[in-house]
């Protein structure tokens, strides 16, 4: 009896022991947080905060990370409870539909803060007391993208004779979306509108339309580069490419710009430097001014970007708002005879199908034989931005666009109120930009083009 006991009494540690170290007991944790700042004006702005439960599912959370400057103040938060203790601690615990996350889910919270000195960004996290050690946007360390993104399949892009190719040195076309103004419709990009352009889409490349003139770059240097720095790292958490746009317009001489454009260039070159997803537009469309003009100013601003990020793929506007010319009367020979003295680069060529149609088309065919082209901007209404969707001439264009591998951003991923828009009036007041019921006839048309599979050669 006394050795049958001894007997269970060994057989119970074992186990014991076996419960102790075996795996099953041992609850998975880790967790990512992408934290960007969506807007910022004086003193306040506006942060999205994604969660990713990437162990053991979770039935409620709380998520904490310390402010790093003394004057930053969370104001008021949504879709979690927020409080900030006297310190600068702040909690967000999930709420009721949010509170069970499972096993790569994610969840979006955000808050409106307020912020004295400097608003830098917060870098480290922990979710119920574990550190999030996946991807922190603006943190010191980058995680590898998601596999089978955009940027994880292409890696860092160069030009290759009149293509765009990818890290294995194959010729690629990206398909994307262009924003619209980021002075005036900065709420339509946020994380939910960015997961929708990612995930719903399929986008490959974000176009950040950074106006310079018209309550743009110009009124507020530092403030736009930071809001550009950020959609980059939007993008980027995506697996995305990102186009950063100087958007010249009007006046149409981008010379009138330069000294803007070294200094903007020179500070996201070096910010941006070692990411991979990153793509210069240097002058979104000179116009009224010649082909050497725009020469002259890409060659000045060209050297800027490549003394910080000597790799990127840098795109060129070209005369007569990008039109290779042929909007001023010329055509694309003005380039092919007189080309930018740099190498990596893509020259832009811009339409809106209602009003370029087959003079254009013939001529980015018979350029793109000789040059490398990039359609980094188009609608498929007038030139206006607004009037009608002209059905066959985009699909016209598409086509041709597909057939020779140029990659294209469609103007606009935003609700403004005009054809070009891809959301109807107000969408972006709502969290809705993944249903068709918020799509317009042009964002429609655009989304069913875009989100196809993509066949980026993997090797
Ligand atoms: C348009 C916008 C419109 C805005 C106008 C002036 O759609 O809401 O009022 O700019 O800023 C371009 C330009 C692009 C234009 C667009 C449509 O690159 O800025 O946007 N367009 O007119 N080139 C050809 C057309």
């Amino acid at each position: 009896m006394k050795r049958f006991s001894a007997l269970l009494a060994t057989c119970a540690m074992v186990l014991g022991l076996t419960a102790l170290f075996s795996p099953q007991a041992v609850a998975a944790t880790g967790c990512r947080v992408d934290y960007t700042v969506t807007s910022q004006w004086q003193g306040g702005f506006q942060a999205g905060v994604k969660i990713t439960n990437l162990g053991d599912p979770v039935t409620g959370w709380t998520l904490e990370f310390s402010m790093p400057d003394a004057g930053q103040k969370v104001v008021q938060g949504w879709n979690a409870a927020w409080s900030q203790s006297s310190d600068s601690t702040v909690t967000a615990v999930g709420i009721d539909w949010n509170r069970t996350l499972a096993t790569g889910a994610s969840t979006d919270v955000g808050f409106v803060g307020s912020f004295t000195g400097a608003n830098p960004k917060p870098t480290t996290f922990t979710l119920n007391g574990v550190a999030c050690t996946g991807s922190v946007d603006g943190g010191g360390e980058e995680s590898p993208p998601d596999p089978g993104t955009p940027v994880s399949i292409n890696g860092q892009l160069h030009v290759c004779g009149v293509n765009l190719c990818n890290q294995h040195n194959r010729p690629i076309q990206l398909r994307g979306m262009s924003t619209h103004g980021i002075q005036w419709f900065g709420k339509c990009y946020n994380s939910a509108s960015l997961d929708a352009l990612a995930e719903d889409w399929k986008s490959d490349l974000f176009r950040v339309a950074m106006y310079v003139q018209e309550e743009g770059y110009e009124t507020d240097p530092a403030g736009f580069t930071s809001r550009v720095n950020s959609l980059v790292d939007m993008a980027e958490a995506r697996g995305m490419y990102a186009v950063i746009d100087f958007h010249t317009l009007t006046p149409g001489d981008p010379n009138y710009n330069l000294d803007r454009a070294k200094t903007f260039f020179a500070s996201v070159a070096a910010r941006n430097a070692n990411k991979e997803n990153v793509i210069y537009e240097i002058a979104n469309e000179p116009n009224g001014v010649s082909w050497t003009a725009v020469k002259n100013y890409a060659e000045q601003v060209i050297p800027v970007i490549r003394a910080a990020d000597p790799d990127a793929v840098v795109i060129v506007g070209t005369r007569g708002w990008s039109s290779l010319g042929v909007s001023d009367g010329s055509d694309e020979s003005e380039i092919v005879n007189n080309p930018v003295n740099a190498t990596n680069i893509m020259y832009a060529f811009h339409f809106y199908a209602a009003s370029h149609k087959d003079n254009y088309r013939t001529a980015v065919s018979r350029a793109a034989s000789q040059l490398p082209l990039f359609v980094s901007e188009f609608g498929t209404v007038s030139a206006t931005g607004g009037g009608a969707v002209d059905r066959s001439s985009s699909t016209a264009w598409l086509d041709l666009l597909d057939r020779l591998k140029i990659s294209y951003a469609n103007w606009t991923y935003s609700d403004a109120n005009e054809g070009s828009a891809a959301f109807k009036p107000g969408t972006c007041n709502g969290s809705d930009y993944s249903s068709s019921g918020v799509l317009t006839e042009s964002g429609a048309l655009i989304k069913s083009r875009i989100s196809t599979a993509d066949d980026f050669p993997t090797s």
